[in-house]
């Protein structure tokens, strides 16, 4: 079985990326193939991948206009892991580069997605779908939709709350779900999944379904997968995504996701000692 982890990263995430890769290479023993997606990476940056026999995959974002700029380049990137261009490969291993890898990765490789060839797998979150998508709030939505005039009223006031409730709306229209407020998702930091997953056209429509509403998916990609497969997620174990406050005597990966704590590169960060040593073992990483 061909195996491919990957991360990805912009050109002010490059160390990221690379700690990532060392973490992995070092810590995770891992030595099937590695894959950086790339947004607009300068050559430079790029050839330092390429000469690690790091495999780098160009992409773009859903927005390529400044309108993101005030939040993170790498929200909307994601959607690009259901891209054909994965398909030389039998699985994926994706992992964020917020993520330090504590031990032997390979194991992975043994959880059994051939009976799911149509899953993902990922581990739950904490965070809820309210949380998930912007000034949430169903009882309002429905109390503020009182008539189709009322409705166009509202666009043509184009009052911008009010247009993210006819939003959440609208999703629901698509998706044919309502959505529950107070569910769980499933986070995707880490994501694992048989190529046999991807089919055409699948990153065309992740994109044509996010765009509209990428001002109120506050998690980006996250909240995009979780309303689109929804019932295409397969739970594996929490060692796997050990994140937060959580904390696991086995876990594989330690993820450090944005609520409540720094991250490993920050001043006084968790793990900072050990993040550094990666990114600077990272120059040894060869990958045959
Ligand atoms: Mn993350």
């Amino acid at each position: 079985m061909r195996w491919v982890l990957v991360t990805l990263c912009s050109d002010d995430w490059v160390d990221q990326a690379k700690q990532l890769f060392a973490s992995v290479y070092f810590d995770g023993n891992w030595r099937d193939d590695f894959c950086l997606m790339a947004y607009r990476l300068s050559d430079e940056n790029k050839q330092w991948f390429l000469d690690r026999g790091i495999d780098v995959y160009d992409i773009e974002q859903i927005y390529n206009t400044d309108y993101y700029n005030n939040k993170s380049k790498m929200l909307l990137l994601k959607h690009n892991l259901f891209s054909n261009y994965f398909k030389k490969w039998d699985y994926v291993f994706f992992l964020d580069s917020d993520i330090i890898c504590l031990q032997d990765l390979n194991e992975i490789k043994h959880i059994n997605l051939e009976k799911k060839p149509k899953f993902i797998g990922a581990v739950k979150s904490d965070g809820k779908f309210s949380g998930n998508i912007q000034n949430y709030n169903r009882s309002k939505i429905i109390k503020d939709y009182k008539s189709e005039k009322d409705v166009i009223q509202i666009i043509h006031r184009n009052d911008v709350n009010q247009s993210i409730r006819l939003k959440i709306n609208v999703i629901e229209k698509i998706i044919g779900k309502k959505i529950i407020p107070n569910k769980n998702v499933f986070n995707t930091g880490v994501l694992v999944f048989s190529t046999n997953f991807i089919e055409d056209g699948m990153v065309q429509d992740i994109k044509d379904f996010t765009t509209p509403f990428a001002d109120i998916f506050i998690t980006g990609d996250q909240i995009a997968f979780n309303l689109l497969f929804y019932d295409k997620v397969t739970a594996i174990d929490r060692k796997w995504n050990c994140m937060g406050k959580e904390v696991l005597e086995n876990a594989v990966i330690r993820h450090f996701i944005f609520t409540g704590e720094k991250k490993p590169w920050e001043m006084n960060g968790p793990f900072r000692k050990k993040w550094n040593e990666n990114l600077k073992r990272a120059e040894e990483i060869l990958i045959i």
